[in-house]
């Protein structure tokens, strides 16, 4: 005969004390979250049997999990941040935000204070032979209007699908830079075509995944933070069209309309004007920012990330 959780008394009183209910110190939003976050790990507990032995190998991998630095990664490949894409997504539309570009996922790997300029930049540092790429694209406001001076800070993997200052083989900010846009809201980059990216096959998300019967893949994609003085910050991404990932991402980031048609060049007048090697890959993509006067909206959000120089 078992009893239901909740009828053990010792077990109410033993959350209520943990989660410093009987405490007038502390903070109440927090306490109640922490509650029911116990509640819900001791009634999986016994919902599931989990024993003592699966219990602290869950706690080892989550210790795993921080030595690797994996949290985020596992956020991702869960569809947690993802999640919180969704529910942005529902608080504009109820606001009658609609038409602008579409965000999604930051994800775990970008790298503040990339170097700065104006209209222009090359990416790669030439070490990886990689795939000509011309980036390139517009600003615009919610009307269409070009906005010049906005910011597009861009990030991406290289031909194995590595990020620079995650892969200490890469210079420092390799495929990473940011762009002002000039005066017609432009943004034009000189790049290598990235690769998809996989999770690190011998780590603690892989592990997790593994498990799910899922992999760990992401088809080749592009980052972008677009930010504006009087717009709202967009993060987000482009993906490639033809990666066989393009709709089996693990981190679920692919959305409609943040799909770009890659174009091969070859006619030596473009490659001319663009002052490039040869032929190569095109990618275009425009942004559309909304207006707003709020400040918390105009920056990207804070959370750890990591900071080089
Ligand atoms: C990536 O490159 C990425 O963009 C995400 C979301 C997760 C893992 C690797
Ligand atoms: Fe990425």
């Amino acid at each position: 005969m078992s009893i239901s959780f909740d009828q053990h008394q010792d077990v109410i009183k033993l959350l209520k004390i943990s989660s410093g209910f009987t405490s007038e110190n502390g903070d109440p939003r927090f306490k109640k979250i922490i509650h029911q976050l116990l509640g819900d790990i001791c009634r999986l507990v016994e919902q599931y049997d989990i024993s003592a032995e699966e219990f602290w190998q869950a706690i080892n991998y989550l210790h795993t999990l921080g030595g690797r630095q994996e949290a985020a990664l596992l956020a991702a490949g869960l569809g947690l941040e993802h999640f919180l894409d969704l529910r942005d997504d529902q608080r504009e539309q109820a606001q009658g935000l609609t038409g602008g570009t579409p965000r999604t996922i930051e994800g775990p790997l970008y790298v503040a204070n990339a170097p700065l300029s104006e209209g222009f930049a090359r990416m790669d540092d030439g070490e990886d032979a990689g795939e000509l790429m011309w980036l390139q694209g517009q600003v615009n406001d919610a009307d269409g209007r070009p906005l010049a001076d906005a910011v597009v800070d861009i990030w991406h993997a290289n031909t194995l699908g590595n990020y620079s200052f995650f892969d200490k083989s890469q210079s420092d900010f390799n495929l990473r830079r940011r762009v002002k846009t000039d005066a017609n809201g432009r943004y034009r980059v000189r790049s290598i075509v990235p690769s998809g990216y996989g999770c690190p096959p011998d780590g603690p998300t892989q592990a997790l995944l593994n498990r799910l019967g899922r992999h760990g893949n992401r088809p080749a994609h592009i980052h972008f933070f677009i930010s504006a003085p009087g717009h709202k910050h967009l993060t987000t991404q482009i993906n490639l069209n033809g990666d066989r990932y393009l709709w089996d991402d693990f981190a679920f980031a692919t959305r409609d309309g943040l799909i770009a048609d890659p174009v091969k060049i070859t006619d030596p007048a473009i490659v001319a004007q663009r002052d490039l090697p040869g032929a190569h890959t095109e990618v275009s993509f425009n942004f559309s920012l909304y207006p707003t006067t709020d400040d918390e909206e105009q920056q990207r959000i804070k959370r750890a990330r990591a900071l080089q120089d």
